[in-house]
């Protein structure tokens, strides 16, 4: 058993949402190996009115409905210590727009407790939000999966989970796995084929079936750059790219797509 890389404390008033994703495939693998724990806190739990309220009409008035500060700081503190002693990155539409080198600096970045796994705490918000001081004083990190609005940050921190424990060593079988995916080198993937080789006559690209790895790979990089250049075009900016490879793009942009280019 290798040693746990890293555990997610998530604080939310929905737990049992959590559960049926984090036993599939990838993530429950990697559960099982010890390479990753998500340990899930209801806030719900940490309420200590009778009705265990965890909500309240925002002062100001207008809709909506905001959680309350004492279930949250009591949940938090009790798990991650007063002040906590590791980030604690509330989900909100607000926060920085997450990335997969957001995901890789979670995953592989921060300060290291020598003998201790590193920690990360998600708090999801619900309603119309949380209360100020909650950000104020016991946030520290927050952040957005896209520009649209979602009921909680559930899904949220799922995604912030899946992303970041897709960069612990050992997580994914092949250990450049992580690189390879869309995003990791700034460009988008190339296409991917398995059998038959002829489906509804629609073939497996020739080069594919060659067992040439040289042309392969240089295949597979120039339908990269083809497919991130038609569909973002603002990765390519970003992109580390060899001369090689920009002196390819700069040849398509004057000649258009070549004859065994397809519309990737
Ligand atoms: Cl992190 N939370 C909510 N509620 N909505 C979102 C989001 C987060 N990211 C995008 N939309």
């Amino acid at each position: 058993m290798t040693q746990t890389a890293l555990i997610f404390e998530v604080f939310t008033l929905f737990p049992e949402v959590f559960e049926p994703y984090l036993q599939i495939s990838i993530l429950q693998r990697a559960r099982q190996r010890g390479l990753v724990e998500v340990r899930l806190h209801n806030i719900r739990d940490w309420a200590t009115d009778r009705h265990h309220i965890t909500d309240d009409e925002p002062y100001g008035g207008g809709g909506g409905m905001v959680m309350k500060p004492e279930p949250i700081f009591a949940a938090v503190e009790a798990t991650l210590g007063a002040p906590p002693k590791c980030p604690l990155i509330l989900l909100t539409p607000q926060g920085r727009l997450f990335t997969q080198a957001i995901a890789g600096e979670l995953a592989l970045g921060g300060l290291e407790r020598p003998g201790e796994p590193r920690r990360l705490g998600l708090l999801c918000g619900r309603y119309e939000g949380v209360d100020e001081r909650v950000r104020q004083h016991l946030v520290t990190d927050e952040i957005s999966i896209g520009d649209y609005v979602l009921t909680g940050g559930e899904l949220a921190a799922l995604v912030v989970i899946d992303a970041v424990t897709r960069w612990i060593p050992g997580v994914l079988g092949d250990p450049d796995g992580a690189l390879d995916d869309s995003h990791a080198s700034g460009l988008l993937e190339y296409p991917h084929y398995t059998r038959p080789p002829v489906f509804r006559g629609w073939k497996v690209p020739e080069v594919l079936l060659s067992g040439d790895h040289g042309r392969i790979a240089r295949w597979r990089r120039r339908q990269s750059l083809l497919r991130t250049w038609r569909r973002r075009p603002d990765l390519l900016e970003k992109a580390q790219l060899s001369d090689e490879e920009r002196e390819l793009i700069q040849k398509i942009q004057r000649q258009g797509l070549s004859i065994e280019d397809e519309l990737v």
